[in-house]
């Protein structure tokens, strides 16, 4: 009885809500931080062309959404510091996808409301014209809404909330968080990322005619651990992430013929791709999105054109300290097109709208290398180089960036076509000794005869490279050296040829 009377109050608040927009109780506006302070400009490590907030923590990506004109992006923010902790939307707005505009803060936590731990990630979805965002509020984890104008500056909170209290009745779940809603025929879907200890992730789906009540469906989606870890930490604390066994930040989205499905856990955003039956996902392929150990909690959306754009947190890998020091910590990805290749895989590419950065630079064709190659022009920290290379002989070959000239500091990125694999290895990318350096390896077809397309983006501590639109790894590099700015080309044990390459400075997208 209890329960049903509770239903029909927030059925009438979210009547209310609906109708008139009204504002709920939260609406606290934490300080708009805007400006960036000056230690925090000039640190070289900080990128000038990767989307990131004025200062402080931030993480996953959440509900970017076209709307109006302008694409809005969302992420995980901490407002007190460069540590994860105290979880608010932090919120900015774009016309062309590059350039940024900082707004308010979207969402902040309510002190005993259903968000009083924070405001995890989430989603913004259009409700027949209103913008609004689906997100978990914590402790526990419980599903919550808010919506704006069309401005979608001032976000309200559904006075409702939570409108999912927890977990199916049942339901053993390692975790609760991370919903997506959109529009199936007549109904409201609503995924959220969950699993099972001991068998491996899920994704739960749930219906609704008006956004209230939610009836949960069964899984959409579910499978084991990616790979063989236990999930058991030093202290014996077990992480249900670590283990394959809570599938974070789930993204579902139809996909050429088909349907893709994302998922972040173990440290890497998985794709699935197959066919979707019964309002469930039959994977056919799979895949990383990225194969570096810094690309996480990716979100995408649909963008003007049909087009689907993904975003993605790139994690630091400096030490806490030294991320605190800083006064800021993580970045976003670049926007990557999403595509179906005709294998029914994923394909992945920067979105081509990044070209109003470039600045000219240098230019080259048809050139035969053996050994190593001194690319004297190939110089700086904020680049983009695209390279078109088909293999001769070479067993292996690549391009070396950020090398200081006795190659001190290098990164070195390398195609082997034996083992079909793109390398990128950051043993020597930093002295400092509290960097995280590591090999990265991704699958990557290299056929004799064939071009490899490589476009490798430097942005001063990160580094990004799509190779055939199949391969993509990312990692942060921290060179030390001022003069950790030289390039080369090289072929091991046989030649290669460099069809083209060109070279740009990427100008700052803050203008
Ligand atoms: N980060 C958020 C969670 C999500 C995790 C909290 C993924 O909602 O599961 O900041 O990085």
């Amino acid at each position: 009885m209890a329960d049903r009377r509770q239903f029909l109050k927030a059925s009438a608040a979210l009547v209310i809500w609906l109708t008139r927009n009204q504002p709920a109780a939260a609406g606290e506006w934490p300080a708009n931080l805007t400006t960036v302070r000056t230690d925090i400009a000039s640190n070289p490590q900080r990128p000038r062309y990767h989307f990131l907030p004025p200062a402080n923590w931030m993480n996953d990506p959440n509900g970017p959404i076209f709307c109006n004109g302008y694409y809005h992006l969302f992420y995980q923010y901490n407002p007190d510091g460069a540590y994860w902790g105290n979880m608010h939307w932090g919120h900015a707005r774009s016309r062309d996808l590059v350039h940024w505009t900082h707004l308010p803060m979207a969402l902040a936590p309510t002190p005993g409301g259903p968000d009083k731990g924070g405001c995890f990630s989430g989603s913004a979805f259009d409700h027949d014209g209103t913008p609004t965002l689906v997100y978990t509020g914590v402790e526990p984890e419980v599903q919550c809404l808010a919506s704006s104008d069309n401005a979608m500056v001032r976000w309200r909170k559904f006075k409702g909330n939570p409108v999912i209290g927890g977990p199916p009745h049942g339901y053993a779940a390692t975790g609760f968080r991370d919903p997506s809603i959109w529009r199936e025929g007549a109904d409201w879907l609503m995924t959220v990322g969950s699993g099972v200890k001991g068998r491996g992730g899920a994704v739960l789906l749930y219906q609704s005619n008006d956004l209230l009540p939610w009836n949960y469906i069964h899984e959409l989606a579910s499978g084991p651990p990616f790979s063989a870890t236990t999930g058991v930490d030093g202290d014996a604390k077990y992480d249900p992430v670590a283990a394959g066994d809570m599938w974070e930040c789930p993204d579902f989205f139809p996909l050429g013929a088909g349907h893709t499905l994302l998922v972040s856990t173990q440290g890497a955003v998985h794709w699935m791709t197959g066919s979707y039956e019964g309002r469930a996902l039959n994977p056919h392929h799979q895949g990383k999105v990225d194969y570096g150990d810094f690309y996480y909690a990716a979100k995408s959306f649909a963008a003007p054109h049909g087009r689907r754009i993904l975003w993605g947190w790139l994690k630091e890998g400096r030490s806490a300290p030294e991320q605190r020091a800083a006064g800021w910590a993580g970045v976003m990805s670049l926007p990557r097109v999403l595509s179906m290749g005709e294998d029914q895989t994923l394909q992945i590419e920067p979105a081509p709208e990044l070209q109003v950065l470039r600045e000219p630079l240098h230019r080259l064709k048809n050139l035969e290398v053996r050994g190593y190659v001194p690319l004297p022009r190939v110089r700086g920290g904020c680049l983009e180089i695209d390279a078109e290379i088909v293999c001769g002989s070479a067993e292996e070959f690549g391009l070396i960036v950020r090398q200081s000239p006795d190659s001190e500091e290098e990164t070195i990125i390398a195609l082997n076509p034996s083992r079909g694999q793109l390398t990128l290895d950051t043993r020597r990318s930093s002295l400092d000794p509290g960097t995280v350096r590591g090999v990265y390896r991704g699958p990557l077809e290299i056929q004799p005869g064939i071009p490899v397309q490589l476009s490798i983006f430097l942005d001063r501590s990160v580094i990004e490279v799509f190779a055939n639109r199949r391969a993509c790894l990312t990692a942060r590099i921290y060179p030390t050296r001022s003069d950790s700015l030289g390039a080369r080309l090289f072929a091991k044990d046989g030649k290669i040829t460099v069809k083209k390459l060109s070279t740009h400075t990427m100008r700052s997208i803050w203008g």
